[in-house]
């Protein structure tokens, strides 16, 4: 049976997010998964365009796509750490942000509307599914599933975010730099912590944390392997100035991972639960002993193997 995934992503900063999505739409076409839809996390009004094209290019332009919604991004202190982390992309090299590129390059020619709140668009997708059946991978901020958390029932659900979330949710794949048995993460996790403290910490089902990927490198096969028109090629082009380079693969793993499971390439450490720090951004697995743990994931596979075999779903041609 395929897997049931909502991908939840920031398609902003790191081109990693557009190698998961593509390696998604290759495990779909190849029967272990079922796109249910993709968020994107990040306060950019590029990320649901860039997902769309990317969706066309594989057949699936009906996949729905949500955004967040947050109206005082621009002031809101809770957000500073990634206006200034903009700010310091912009700085010292000429950026131009892929997500924007993607979407004036790959028009949507049917202008299949606008995109949908996200936290409206997870209730709506959860509420359609069986009872703890839904996969959701999380390469991005945990911002939407906060608010997911705290939803209240609408016409999709009477129950309220965390009880739809325990209901409806078999697990969730966060990737952050959770090291085990403690430390601190520089970026998803950093960038907002008052969502992660809360997602995290008050999480109603399971969830594994993955923070593999950095010495997996992958991307340079797209250029010789799949065509221009392909967008994925052309973000990574764009995100490394040139093609034939490789990038690190965190996004991809915790897909892999969430669509998989661990097999050979993955160990999962159990019988603890992470505890997030909002204020300091650091977090420690402390041992339980119920079933009511959190899974911290370890790679056991060698780099090149697991850059081969997502680097080989990242090429494989987008027709069904
Ligand atoms: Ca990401």
């Amino acid at each position: 049976m395929p897997v049931p995934i909502i991908l939840d992503t920031d398609i902003d900063t790191d081109c990693d997010d557009v190698g998961a999505l593509a390696m998604l739409h290759a495990l779909a076409n190849n029967g272990e998964a079922e796109i249910l839809g993709v968020i994107c996390d990040a306060p950019t009004v590029w990320g649901a365009p860039c997902i769309k094209a990317i969706n066309r290019y594989y057949g699936r332009a009906e996949t729905p796509v949500g955004t967040i919604q947050v109206d005082d991004y621009e002031t809101n202190l809770r957000y500073e750490l990634y206006r200034q982390h903009l700010e310091l992309m912009g700085k010292g090299r000429v950026y131009e942000p892929y997500n924007r590129a993607i979407a004036q390059e790959f028009p949507d020619e049917n202008k299949t509307g606008e995109s949908e709140d996200g936290v409206a668009l997870y209730r709506k997708l959860l509420a359609e599914q069986p009872d703890g059946s839904v996969v959701i991978a999380a390469i991005g901020f945990l911002t939407v599933l906060e608010s997911l958390l705290d939803s209240a029932p609408d016409e999709h659900s009477s129950l309220g975010g965390t009880e739809l979330v325990r209901t409806k949710v078999k697990l969730l794949v966060t990737m952050g730099g959770g090291s085990f048995p403690k430390g601190r993460d520089s970026f998803n996790w950093w960038m907002d912590k008052v969502a992660t403290g809360a997602v995290l910490n008050n999480w109603p089902a399971r969830l594994a944390v993955s923070e593999w990927g950095g010495t997996i490198l992958t991307g340079a096969r797209l250029c010789t392997e799949t065509p221009e028109t392909n967008p994925v090629r052309r973000a990574y082009a764009i995100y490394l100035f040139g093609e034939s380079k490789s990038r690190c693969s965190w996004d991809q793993v915790a897909v892999f991972y969430a669509v998989r499971g661990a097999r050979d390439y993955f160990t999962e450490i159990q019988g603890h639960r992470i505890h997030f720090s909002p204020d300091t951004g650091e977090h420690e697995w402390l041992p339980v002993e119920n079933e009511d743990g959190h899974i911290s994931l370890q790679q056991a596979a060698s780099d090149e193997t697991l850059a081969g075999v997502i680097e080989d779903l990242m090429t494989q041609p987008a027709a069904r």
